[in-house]
């Protein structure tokens, strides 16, 4: 895989109480690729396997730094906090953690979140809640991704020190059933009593929005808010809303 080839989409991510955004979601995309292997969902699963996940999370890192330091300082700071999506493979990889020490100690970097992904299982606990404890000095705080959705257990809420939950679209999809409104708001119950916050995603419908507010739901992401934009267009979109 070229690495060099890959495209960064940012989706922005809503506060749900004033409807502003609150950060921005770097997503990558593969463009030379035919149209299945264009989805992150596929080419992060062989990037995982061929061990070039690492590599991946550290050039999308890098070439996200690089976008953002072009864009003017008001402009930076409106994004607010700016999440990367981090395999499972690379936080337990000691040199990733390193490169990112190196890379974010040698120049100013935005308020970032690291979303841990649930793609690969966590052997290495120890490595992992280190190299997050790490980190947290450099700014970085420590996302949950598609929370109770995938190898990640609950252990992982108290064994690592995790700011963010996000409760995933599949959940989501289901708030207008009981059992689904349930098991979201139960979700959030589980996030507040740690003082955790909690952004759902793939809100596809204003009911989602509606309902993800009065449960108090911290911030929200998905199609019927934004979809994944280049930066420029939601720089744009910051300047018509705020
Ligand atoms: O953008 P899309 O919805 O297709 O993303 C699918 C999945 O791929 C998401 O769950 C996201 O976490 C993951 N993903 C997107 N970009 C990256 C990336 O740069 N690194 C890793 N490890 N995962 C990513
Ligand atoms: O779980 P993860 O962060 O990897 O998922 C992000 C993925 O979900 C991205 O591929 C993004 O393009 C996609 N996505 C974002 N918003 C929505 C939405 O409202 N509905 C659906 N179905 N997918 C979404
Ligand atoms: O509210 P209405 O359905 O007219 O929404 C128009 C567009 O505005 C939708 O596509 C949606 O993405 C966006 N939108 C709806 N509600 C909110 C909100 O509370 N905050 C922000 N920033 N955008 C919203
Ligand atoms: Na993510
Ligand atoms: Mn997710």
């Amino acid at each position: 895989m070229d690495s060099e080839g890959l495209d960064l989409v940012f989706q922005p991510k809503f506060n749900c109480a004033r409807g502003t955004v609150c950060g921005v979601e770097v997503l990558a995309r593969w463009p030379g690729a035919s149209a299945p292997w264009q989805r992150p969902d596929c080419f992060i699963r062989l990037a995982e396997r061929e061990g070039l996940a690492p590599e991946l999370d550290l050039h999308v890192l890098k070439k996200a730094l690089r976008q953002l330091a072009r864009l003017p300082a008001q402009t930076r700071r409106a994004l607010k906090t700016v999440s990367i999506n981090v395999s499972a493979v690379s936080a337990q990889d000691a040199r990733f953690l390193q490169s990112v020490k190196g890379l974010l100690s040698s120049r100013p970097h935005p308020k970032l979140m690291f979303e841990l992904t649930e793609t690969a299982p966590i052997h290495q606990l120890s490595v992992v809640r280190k190299g997050f404890e790490a980190l947290s000095h450099y700014g970085i705080d420590l996302s949950l991704d598609d929370f109770l959705c995938g190898h990640a257990t609950l252990n992982l809420l108290t064994a690592l020190p995790v700011r963010e939950i996000k409760i995933d679209k599949r959940d989501v999809a289901r708030l207008g059933t009981p059992a689904g409104y349930g098991r979201v708001a139960g979700l959030i119950d589980l996030a507040r009593q740690g003082e955790i916050s909690v952004t759902a995603e793939g809100v596809e419908t204003r009911e989602q929005w509606q309902a993800l507010r009065a449960l108090g739901c911290d911030s929200a992401q998905g199609f019927w808010l934004s979809r994944p934009l280049p930066l420029a267009e939601v720089v744009t979109l910051i300047g018509q809303l705020h």
